[in-house]
């Protein structure tokens, strides 16, 4: 399941998709709509493989799902803070989800008990993946797969759009959380077992030496820096079959 797979290959296996990547059950109506946001550059193969995974995963557990796919413009310097704090309000602007999972885009989810829905805490789906031996890396971490309510991520203020490369905006949210009383939940390591598709580090996204000074300030910040202050243009939104895709720049560089 981790061969490469094309868009077209993919539409032919799931011809029962809604435009915009609509995926849902017939014969019930499931209590929650989720959007699963990824966060996304130059990753093109990677997402197709993911989808090969998430689609029939998602069919078995009954989800009504759309898949967002967000992409950064190429020139900049990926943020994915800001990036998921993009998905959030443009898939606000669409429909009423009960749950926002953000996803990166190379994660495999494998075991069907690892419920993709929301509950009354923001829970971590990422915990235990190949990369890391099937264990958390440590005990606070919060990367990889997140969940979290409408109201979970418009009460922490989303992610930081600080954090430019790689690292640490995944610790911010993570303080965010804990400031406003929020436990994460997780599965145990049986069921929120991943693997990671093997990949490189992306050109261009060199570690922010800045995340350390950062997450200093994680909590002062979190109320005035984040889902509120995010500036962005959207310069397209494509209504596919497998996705809605939407290519964004922030911060006014193109
Ligand atoms: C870890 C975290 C991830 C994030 C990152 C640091 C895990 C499982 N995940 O991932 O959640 O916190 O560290 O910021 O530990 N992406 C692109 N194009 C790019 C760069 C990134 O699409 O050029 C997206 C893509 O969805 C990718 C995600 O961002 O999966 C995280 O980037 P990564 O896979 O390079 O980082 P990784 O594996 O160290
Ligand atoms: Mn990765």
């Amino acid at each position: 399941m981790y061969d490469d797979i094309s868009k077209e290959e993919l539409i032919k296996l799931f011809p029962e998709m809604e435009k915009g990547g609509r995926l849902r059950p017939k014969g019930c109506v499931p209590r929650q709509r989720l959007a699963v946001i990824f966060p996304y550059k130059n990753r093109y193969s990677h997402l197709h493989i993911i989808l090969n995974n998430l689609l029939p995963f998602l069919t078995r557990q009954q989800a009504d799902v759309t898949f967002f796919v967000i992409e950064q413009s190429p020139t900049s310097t990926f943020n994915k803070g800001a990036v998921m704090n993009i998905g959030f309000l443009e898939a606000e602007k669409m429909a009423r989800f009960d749950c926002f999972i953000f996803h990166d885009v190379d994660l495999i989810p494998l075991n069907d008990s690892n419920l993709y829905r929301c509950g009354p805490q923001p829970r971590h789906f990422a915990v235990a993946m190949n990369k890391f031996n099937y264990k958390p890396p440590y005990v606070d971490f919060f990367g990889g797969v997140v969940g979290m309510s409408r109201e979970q991520y418009r009460t922490v203020n989303g992610n930081s759009n600080l954090y430019v490369g790689w690292g640490g905006e995944d610790d911010d949210i993570f303080l965010r959380l804990r400031r406003k009383g929020f436990p994460v939940a997780r599965y145990d390591l049986k069921t929120a077992k991943y693997d990671m598709i093997k990949h490189t580090r992306d050109e261009g996204y060199a570690d922010n030496p800045y995340k350390e000074i950062f997450l200093k300030s994680a909590a002062k910040r979190q109320d005035i820096e984040g889902l509120n202050t995010v500036k962005y243009k959207v310069n397209k939104v494509t209504f596919d079959h497998l996705y809605t895709w939407i290519t964004v720049s922030i911060n006014n560089v193109e």
